[in-house]
């Protein structure tokens, strides 16, 4: 057994920093990661359009200011290959690599109540022991395939657009079925079509989408960021959503009807996450919604030349942005080339994969290749996958059975010395991750530190502080429209997973202080000894 003062799990953007401020520290730190090379999620994700959806001059460290003026991102929104570029950069200027296990997956975990340790299992046959345990292990890492019969018949290829091959895949010449119509899939659909003789999308739900307007990254908004990272990055770290940008200052039902289109036209030129930045009723407020939603749907009808087709792409089962916006770039004039066809799922269900393609209840498709553009265990699948044991054999699964319960999202009562990086009940998914991660990954150091300072040897939430929070961020979240929505922050993706709104809605300049008025309090509502 190899022990340590801290393991952490995962080496995308939250491992990377942890295992940084670890080191800072001077603690015997080592991160477990399953796959060959650091990036995380940015080293599974690499389909044919992967891109952020968070503009690039926002989504990278703020720790780093001598990196923030050599860098340069060719692009307003980044590819993968980019964003993973930056990350191995990132990794070998802090020299992280010499304390990351590649291919190290990590099976189990248990607290040890005698020692005061975690002892943590790897499929590898090999156990580590640590007092803290840190999981990095974000928040859409586990991929879903759906149950669908037959598919280990199917003769051709399948792939999972999280766990895409590292050598690029050719569709030339092929026919191919992409099964499922969120983000991913709206932005690899328009990139696969381009290759493939025939392209067949299978929608089980239409999503709201927005013109993600991206283009080569303007010299002058760069020299202009440069100038001004620092205030910039702080000033960040405050807003709702860690970006810089005017938020939350216009209610959409105060204008006239002329104002709020002009308005909306403005959103969508802008694009991305612009189009819900400037609204501060557009989430709570059914009529607000309807007016945004009904503006997006004119703009599909005006993209997309079959109306029929046009109307599909339409989403109309949950208000607008209440499953996570896509950004898309060319993806609904895709469906105006002759060998892009659409299925609609509601009206003709898959029944079954078979040897030859994808049988629906009207009819056979025969394809080559099948894309399972179906997304993530989302929030909780990575840290369930892995059976976390804690005080007095309490385990995780069980825990979480009912929903997830955590203080802040980032520690549990019964769960000593183990910490979530961006776990439900924090901002996580809902604004600019890299913030968000930070925010928590630094929040996680000064308690380790404090502990390290005191002598202390365990932490853990009181079960009455978890049971508050809970419910606040439960009362945040029933304040908007997002509970009327079937999404994947929900819980609503997996079947048989309980449904609760998973991620905190509340914004992070005001989560931020609540955390920290909590360390500043000396950890109030955790119990130490
Ligand atoms: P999403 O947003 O969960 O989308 C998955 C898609 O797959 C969605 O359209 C689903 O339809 C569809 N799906 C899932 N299961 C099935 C079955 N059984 N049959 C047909 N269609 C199915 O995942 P993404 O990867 O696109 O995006 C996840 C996040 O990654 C994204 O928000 C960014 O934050 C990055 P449904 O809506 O469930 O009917």
């Amino acid at each position: 057994m190899t022990q340590h003062d801290a393991i952490v799990v995962g080496t995308g953007f939250a491992g990377l920093y942890m295992l940084h401020r670890l080191h800072a520290q001077g603690l015997n730190a080592i991160v477990l990661e399953q796959g060959s090379d650091v990036g995380g999620t940015w080293y599974w994700n690499r389909y044919p359009g992967a891109r952020c959806d968070n503009e690039s001059l926002g989504y990278s460290y703020s720790f780093l200011p001598d990196l923030d003026q050599e860098w340069s991102w060719p692009e307003r929104y980044s590819e993968q290959p980019v964003i993973l570029r930056y990350l191995n950069t990132v990794a070998d200027r802090l020299d992280l690599r010499r304390d990351i296990r590649f291919d190290t997956r990590v099976e189990a975990a248990r607290f040890d109540e005698q020692s005061s340790t975690w002892a943590v299992s790897t499929a590898q046959g090999e156990t580590l022991t640590a007092r803290y345990l840190v999981m990095a292990t974000g928040c859409l890492s586990v991929p879903n395939w759906p149950e669908i019969p037959g598919r280990d018949d199917f003769d051709g290829d399948v792939l999972h657009t999280a766990l895409w091959p590292h050598e690029d895949y050719d569709f030339t010449g092929k026919t191919v079925a992409v099964i499922g119509t969120g983000s991913t899939a709206i932005q690899s659909i328009p990139k696969i079509a381009e290759q493939a003789r025939t392209l067949t999308v299978f929608q089980r739900t239409a999503n709201h989408c927005v013109p993600a307007q991206n283009m080569p990254m303007d010299p002058e908004v760069e020299a202009e960021r440069k100038a001004h990272y620092p205030e910039i990055r702080a000033k960040s770290r405050l807003t709702r959503s860690g970006d810089f940008v005017p938020q939350g200052e216009v209610t959409l039902m105060a204008l006239s009807s002329d104002k709020q289109q002009r308005i909306l036209e403005d959103c969508w030129q802008q694009g991305g996450f612009y189009t819900q930045y400037p609204f501060n009723d557009v989430l709570t407020d059914p009529n607000a919604n309807a007016i945004v939603t009904a503006f997006s749907h004119d703009q599909i009808r005006k993209r997309v030349k079959d109306p029929a087709v046009a109307e599909l792409l339409c989403a109309k089962d949950h208000p607008f942005g209440t499953k996570r916006l896509c950004a898309d770039t060319n993806y609904f004039e895709t469906y105006n080339l002759d060998h892009v066809h659409l299925v609609n799922l509601k009206s003709t269900p898959i029944k079954a994969i078979t040897a030859s393609g994808i049988r629906t209840s009207a009819r056979d498709h025969e394809v080559d290749v099948i894309v399972f553009a179906t997304g993530f265990d989302a929030m909780t699948g990575a840290l369930t996958s892995i059976d976390i044991e804690g005080r007095d054999g309490l385990r995780l699964r069980d825990k979480w059975a009912e929903g997830t319960r955590a203080l802040l999202g980032v520690a549990m009562n019964g769960f000593p010395n183990l910490f979530t990086v961006t776990g439900p009940g924090s901002p996580s998914v809902m604004i600019n991750v890299v913030p968000a991660i930070e925010q928590h990954v630094e929040w996680i150091d000064r308690c380790i530190d404090w502990m390290e300072q005191r002598g202390a040897q365990t932490i853990e939430p009181e079960a009455r502080a978890e049971d508050a929070w809970v419910e606040h961020v439960n009362e945040t979240a029933n304040a908007t429209l997002f509970p009327q929505a079937n999404s994947w922050y929900m819980g609503a993706n997996i079947p048989g997973k309980p449904r609760m709104f998973m991620p905190y809605v509340g914004g992070l300049g005001d989560f931020r202080r609540r955390c920290d008025e909590i360390a500043d309090e000396g950890y109030s509502g955790f119990a130490v000894t």
